[in-house]
């Protein structure tokens, strides 16, 4: 396979003149061609066959231990004008990037093959699919984006027709620590990234192009690239709605995606249209559409089973790349509160010892089509994507926020998810458990100013008054023992009933200074083994500690300096305001 394109044809010859690959090989996205690759990678080890009877068509890469998550302080935006990436990334002028970058992959890929990925974030035939190609050295990168992306022909052929796509550049180099980047060029729709063969570094499909770059590009269109899942609920009624919720990596996007009715909820379905991120345009009648750009899943591995998240359970049962986890004697794969099996290795492929570490990485991942999920939506492959009802901020918070609350309107909504905080977690290089600022849960993605970027949620209130509701939910909520307050994952679809049935005017709440919380009646929480003093904790706030909160909002609003939108800042003291 070659190419009509010569943008295209021109920017691989100069690659491969300036990386020296022994060959240069045009992927089409086939079958056969993902089922060779694996025959490879089990040859050369960077595979590993797991219980072809139990696990069919499962494989197992242990990426080098030094490269387990993303790696946010190697991450750069690299514009023009420093002022345009915010003190939210960290920045590089266009020219030193280049430069340091080009001096990486000077030759970095002798002795192997350079594969190229022509690829479509989004359905194929919709308008609000974006197309990419990325040129890589790892064999596992591009089996990744054979199951996370509409990778091959098609992607190619429309991107012949288009003429316009963005160029990722990756190799996995030497996999050192000190020699690996991440780098974006929104201004030339480039991404280079170098040394590191882990997920949201190296598929750059994910978080490279559909976060950071495309935010970028919807800022200057007129739409929003988000972190955040896509769900459709289904009531016994039969009436639907479409939710979207920003919750940080690894603070169970995958789990509400794929959520499973209690008992008592007998005849509500819900099924995933994504996991990860949504990208949102206006239609016609001014109201959001979403469609998922991914076409796969690339979920935290551990804490998965039959009860926390049965049908992820059930989509990694065979045709799965587990990356990180451990195994059993049986060679089956093995994490954390899997509550089957006993591990006998590790992730790093040595004899499992509790003393040592746990046996699978607290960020190993699971790679699977997002078809196998037994909730699957088939509107997920709807070209123009599903209306918004709600859309949904959040993180872990074991203090202040309670179970959920509405927005007053639009704006106060921009504030709320603004100023969101979250506890930081395995899937980035780094502290776990810290609570720091997570805006809409982009702190790691957005790739452009903060301040512009609010300025762009804001501006979506002069442009419709048909927008989704906006709510905050927390399921993190804990005791002064340390014990979670809420029974989370099935049981949100308890909180979910009461936000659709917010936006559909159909049930009561308390107006509260931070906005509307339902009250202890508005909520149903029959059959939950839950006591008055828990709900009422999850249920009410503190308004001492809410002040101090929108005290800290307010400074960590003052780092974005002028840029900050002035209807934030009054919205921020306002809040304030209203607390005394
Ligand atoms: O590695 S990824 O960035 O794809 C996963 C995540 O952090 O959300
Ligand atoms: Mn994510």
């Amino acid at each position: 396979m070659t190419t009509q394109n010569e943008a295209l044809t021109q920017w691989v010859n100069e690659v491969k003149e300036l990386t020296k690959p022994e060959k240069v090989y045009w992927c089409n996205g086939s079958e056969e061609e993902y089922n060779s690759l694996i025959q490879e990678m089990l040859v050369s080890g960077e595979l590993l066959k797991l219980n072809q009877t139990s696990y069919p068509n499962c494989y197992l890469h242990r990426s080098d231990p030094t490269d387990v998550a993303r790696v946010e302080h190697l991450t750069f935006i690299c514009t023009e004008n420093k002022e345009d990436v915010g003190p939210n990334n960290h920045w590089m002028a266009p020219k030193e990037a280049h430069a340091k970058m080009q001096a990486l992959f000077e030759g970095c890929m002798k002795g192997r093959t350079l594969y190229v990925i022509p690829y479509c974030m989004g359905p194929i035939k919709s308008p609000y699919a974006r197309c990419g190609v990325e040129i890589t050295d790892s064999p596992y990168v591009v089996i990744n984006m054979y199951l996370m992306t509409r990778m091959g022909k098609d992607a190619l052929k429309r991107i012949e027709r288009e003429g316009q796509f963005v160029k990722g550049l990756h190799s996995i180099g030497e996999l050192d620590p000190d020699r690996r980047f991440i780098m974006h060029f929104p201004e030339e729709l480039q991404i280079q990234s170098f040394g590191s063969g882990y997920g949201g570094n190296a598929l750059l499909g994910k978080k490279c192009h559909a976060l950071r770059i495309a935010s970028w590009q919807a800022r200057q269109e007129g739409w929003l690239a988000e972190h955040m899942l896509i769900l459709e609920i289904e009531n016994p009624e039969g009436e639907k709605h479409y939710i979207a919720a920003a919750f940080p990596s690894a603070c169970g996007k995958t789990n509400l995606a794929m959520l499973i009715p209690p008992e008592a909820y007998k005849g509500w379905k819900i099924r995933t249209i994504g996991d990860d991120i949504a990208w949102l345009h206006l239609d016609a009648t001014g109201r959001l559409r979403a469609i998922n750009p991914e076409s796969g899943y690339f979920g935290v591995v551990p804490g998965t089973n039959p009860k926390t998240n049965k049908n992820a359970y059930v989509s990694i049962q065979h045709d799965t790349i587990f990356t990180n986890v451990g195994t059993t004697a049986d060679n089956e794969p093995w994490w954390e509160e899997k509550k089957s099996g006993e591990p006998t290795t590790d992730w790093k492929g040595n004899p499992y010892d509790p003393e040592i570490g746990p046996a699978a990485h607290p960020n190993s991942r699971f790679t699977v089509p997002a078809k196998q999920n037994p909730c699957y939506s088939p509107l997920a492959e709807d070209p123009a994507g599903v209306p918004i009802s709600a859309i949904l901020f959040g993180g872990r918070r074991r203090e202040l926020a309670p179970l959920v609350y509405q927005s007053k309107d639009w704006k106060h909504g921009v504030l709320i998810g603004a100023g969101c905080a979250s506890e930081t977690t395995a899937a980035a290089a780094g502290a776990v458990g810290v609570t720091r600022r997570d805006p809409m849960a982009m702190k790691p993605f957005c790739g452009y100013n903060f301040a512009d970027y609010w300025g762009h949620w804001l501006s979506f209130d002069e442009k419709s008054d048909n927008l989704p509701k906006i709510f905050h939910v927390n399921w993190f909520r804990q005791d002064s023992n340390d014990n979670f307050l809420w029974p989370g994952f099935g049981d949100n679809l308890r909180v979910l009933r009461w936000i659709i049935d917010r936006c559909e005017g159909r049930v009561g709440a308390k107006e509260t200074p931070i906005g509307y919380l339902p009250t202890a009646e508005d909520l149903d929480t029959s059959g939950l083994d839950i006591d008055a003093a828990a709900i009422d904790s999850l249920l009410s706030i503190d308004n001492a500690q809410w002040r101090t909160e929108f005290e800290a909002i307010g400074e960590y609003f003052d780092e974005y300096g002028d840029r900050l939108p002035e209807d934030l800042r009054r919205q921020q003291q306002k809040a304030l305001a209203d607390l005394d």
